[in-house]
């Protein structure tokens, strides 16, 4: 998959790209991520980007055509067409699931706002959809590019090895992950819980499907909500509510 990230902080987020998981799956060829700065795309001898808001008020808003003509230098850059993503506050909430479709896309073109934003027309007239991280506010869209880049760069097939497998992760089967233990096994912080050390891999699964039910159910209720539990899935989140009365957790 190809990745455009539209940025005023292009080598900021060339840095992003270049480390870890979503590194890696470009060194693979996996992943294509290229920058493109409004700034190279001013006419004007001071090369601005961002203007007065209309109608008051204080900070900036960034202008149409620096932004539009590196969409288009962008979009002309390869084929097929890129599907449009501005991070705003203003976005839909993004899930894994959400992640997922974006991920098997051949094409993202990621919009990064600074200042109070982008005029609303070029957000009309370029931009495919909106996206947000959550309900808190960031003084650029990088951050959340960034976050949007590795979320959906890790899921590149072959990006992950198989030690690291996304079937694995938080929100794969709709719940939290379970906890994770290293060694040693005797620490002064605890001990291991002993099922993990049994061998016994049934065991195992129903433990860590256990706990991964009981930490959405205490601490994610709204994931369960409308979703139907198995009769085994049932049993063990009773289990664990027992447990838990029990003092075991
Ligand atoms: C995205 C962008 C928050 C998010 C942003 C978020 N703040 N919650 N700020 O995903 C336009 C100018 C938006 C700054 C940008």
């Amino acid at each position: 998959m190809r990745i455009d990230i539209v940025t005023l902080f292009p080598e900021f987020m060339q840095q992003c790209a270049a480390v870890g998981v979503v590194g890696r799956a470009q060194a693979r060829g996996l992943l294509e991520v290229a920058t493109w700065n409004p700034r190279d795309f001013t006419s004007d001898p001071y090369r601005r980007v961002d203007e007065r808001p209309y109608g008051g008020g204080p900070g900036m808003v960034m202008l149409i055509d620096p932004l539009r003509d590196a969409i288009a230098a962008a979009r002309a850059a390869a084929q097929p067409p890129a599907r449009v993503v501005y991070l705003s506050p203003q976005g839909t909430r993004l899930t894994q699931d959400h992640v997922a479709r974006l991920a098997a896309l051949p094409r993202l073109l990621l919009l990064c706002g600074r200042y109070e934003g982008v005029d609303e027309r070029l957000l009309a007239h370029a931009v495919d959809e909106e996206i947000s991280l959550g309900d808190f506010v960031l003084s650029g869209g990088e951050l959340a590019a960034a976050a949007l880049l590795d979320a959906v760069g890790r899921l590149q097939p072959g990006a992950l090895n198989s030690l690291e497998s996304a079937a694995q992760d938080s929100f794969a089967a709709g719940l939290l992950d379970c906890p994770h233990y290293t060694r040693p096994e005797r620490h002064v912080l605890g001990e291991v819980p002993a099922v993990l050390l049994s061998g016994d891999h049934a065991a195992i699964r129903r433990w860590r499907l256990k706990q991964a039910l009981g930490r959405t159910w205490q601490r994610r209720p709204d994931l369960l909500q409308g979703r139907v539990l198995s009769a085994e899935e049932r049993a063990l989140l009773e289990e664990y509510g027992r447990e838990l009365r029990d003092g075991l957790h």
